[in-house]
Order: structure tokens, then C-alpha cells, then sequence
């Protein structure tokens, strides 16, 4: 068996490594152009030429969390896109949007700067009921950072594109209730695949449209924000401020204004890291099973594109 790594932005050479000691009976190499095709790929970000030439892979596995990178490729129709099952994401994006929530809820960006200043001035406590925190997006990402929010007594409301019931956590399904979703909505968190029904959802109306003093957390992808309408929001009083960790161009250019924004928090698409060592027992594991016939979680359906 034949395991071609193809990583854009991603030292391949540990990935080697740990792939062949997980897979010891396979061929595992790093894809170059004129490679002999290979049963299964394991990438991030791929060319399309990869695509082209590596035509018999029975399944082609992601080593982030979200496979849009792959989706807008030409794939071969019955190519199995394979995303990760969590593998130690969910964890570390339910600390990043606690951290951010708190933060902001708290107002320890204010503290920050008073104790740079020597000041020992106290704010008087927030109501946590005027925060509630609003979801996009309740797959696996989702309903954990739901869970950790809600275990710091917040309201916790979630918006995906189908139903979901998360103990807890008051949801809105659809189109039709985005609106009613985000009027309720004052921490607003975005998780949601980028798609074409997706690109461009945080904009001057959607942001608008949430509880007066209304704060975003971006941790999807930068293509869901437009991003020459966040500064007016934050500058007219709109929103209260945003903490962002994608962007439609990365790295962020050091000129752009969000740098340097007072309310406006960088972080350079940090929020989860991909655990190279679960991911590895992850795929080796699912290329084991579909070696045997058996069925696997994670396949991407072409579709819904995620
Ligand atoms: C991603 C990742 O998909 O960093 O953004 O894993």
C-alpha cells in the first residue's frame, strides 16, 4: 500500500516519520510531482495538479479542521475526503473562545492596561445574563466549545444549517432563523464550514443585527467575514469589539488596520493546532479500516461540502 503526504505550509518530514512508524507496511512518501500513484493521500491544502496525477486514491485525508481547501479542487467523483474527527481540536477551540469570552465579559483587555499604567481601579461586575453567547456552526467543534461555555453559566444559543438538540443550549436551524438567532445573540462565535452558502455570513446586516454591545469571535475562515464592514461597526459603537483568529489573506498583511485596532484582538490562525500525534493514530487507524471494508467516520459529503 501506497501513502502519498502532500502538506502546503507544513514541514512534511515528522509527518513521514509517524506515518510510516503508525503504517509499517506501507510506502509511506512525500508527493512530488510524477509520483506514482498512491492508494491513500494525506494533505493539507493540495494542489490541484496532485489531485490530477494521484487519480486511484481510495480516500484523501485532511490534517486540519476544515476541508474547504480541498473542496474547491476538481476531485474525482468517488474520492473519499476525509476530515478529522475532533483529534484534540475541540479542546483548544473551547479554551480559545472561553479565553476570548471572558476576557471581554470580564474586561481584563481594561485591566490589562490600567495595571500598565499602576492603576488599581476596580469595574463593576457585568450581568453574564447579558451576555448570551450565540454558536454558528454545532458540529463536532461546536457543541464542545456549547458544553464549555455553558459550564461558565452564560446563555449559550447555537445556529446550524439542520436541527440539533444540545442539553442546554437554546438552537435555530435554517435560513429562516438566523435572524431570530442572532437579535438574541450578544457574544457571537463563528465555527462554521466555509462554503458557498456560508462565504461573506458575517457582514454589515448579520452583525447588525446583534444584541446592542455585540462582540465576535472568528475562528472559522477568513472568507466568512467581510472585513471592510467591521471597523465601522466597532468605530460607530455598533459592536463592542472582536476577536479574530482567520482572515481572507494569510498571514495578515502588517499593514492591515485590524492590527492595530484598540477593540479589534489578532491572533494568527491559532486557535486549534493540529495534534500531529492523535491525528496520525486517527488516520492510520481509518486507512486500516477501509483496507478491511469497514465503514469510517468523517467522509465529506460533496453536497454540503463539509
Ligand atoms: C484549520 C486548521 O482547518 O487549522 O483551520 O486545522
Amino acid at each position: 500500500m501506497r501513502i502519498a503526504v502532500c502538506l502546503s505550509d507544513t514541514k512534511p518530514e515528522p509527518w513521514l516519520e509517524a506515518l510510516q512508524v503508525a503504517l509499517p507496511g506501507a510506502q509511506v512518501q512525500l508527493w512530488s510531482p510524477g509520483l506514482a500513484a498512491a492508494d491513500h493521500a494525506v494533505v493539507w491544502a493540495p494542489p490541484q495538479q496532485f489531485v490530477d496525477e494521484q487519480s486511484r486514491l481510495k480516500a484523501m485525508f485532511n490534517i486540519g479542521a476544515g476541508v474547504d481547501a480541498i473542496m474547491k479542487l476538481r476531485l474525482p467523483p468517488g474520492l473519499q475526503v476525509v476530515r478529522l474527527d475532533d483529534a484534540g481540536m475541540s479542546v483548544q477551540m473551547a479554551e480559545y473562545v472561553c479565553h476570548a469570552l471572558i476576557r471581554h465579559f470580564r474586561e481584563f483587555d481594561v485591566y490589562e492596561s490600567e495595571a500598565r499604567q499602576g492603576r488599581w481601579v476596580f469595574r463593576r461586575p457585568l450581568e453574564r445574563a447579558d451576555f448570551p453567547v450565540g454558536i454558528m456552526g454545532l458540529g463536532v467543534l461546536g457543541e464542545r466549545v456549547a458544553r464549555a461555555v455553558r459550564q461558565f453559566e452564560f446563555p449559550v444559543l447555537g445556529w446550524s444549517r439542520t436541527p440539533k438538540a444540545i442539553d442546554g443550549v437554546r438552537t435555530f436551524a435554517g435560513e429562516a432563523r438566523l435572524g431570530d438567532f442572532l437579535v438574541a445573540t450578544r457574544v457571537l462565535v463563528n465555527l462554521l464550514p466555509l462554503t458557498d452558502a456560508t462565504r461573506g455570513i458575517l457582514n454589515r446586516t448579520t452583525l447588525s443585527a446583534l444584541r446592542p454591545g455585540g462582540y465576535l469571535i472568528h475562528i472559522a475562515r477568513g472568507g466568512h467575514l467581510v472585513e471592510e464592514d467591521l471597523i465601522p461597526l466597532i468605530d460607530s459603537g455598533r459592536l463592542a469589539g472582536a476577536t479574530l483568529d482567520v482572515f481572507q489573506q494569510e498571514p495578515l498583511p502588517a499593514e492591515h488596520p485590524f492590527w492595530r485596532h484598540p477593540k479589534i484582538t489578532v491572533t494568527p490562525h491559532a486557535s486549534a493546532r493540529t495534534l500531529r500525534r492523535e491525528t496520525i493514530a486517527q488516520i492510520a487507524d481509518k486507512i486500516g479500516r477501509l483496507e478491511r471494508g469497514e465503514p469510517i467516520a468523517g467522509v465529506v459529503d460533496p453536497a454540503r461540502g463539509y
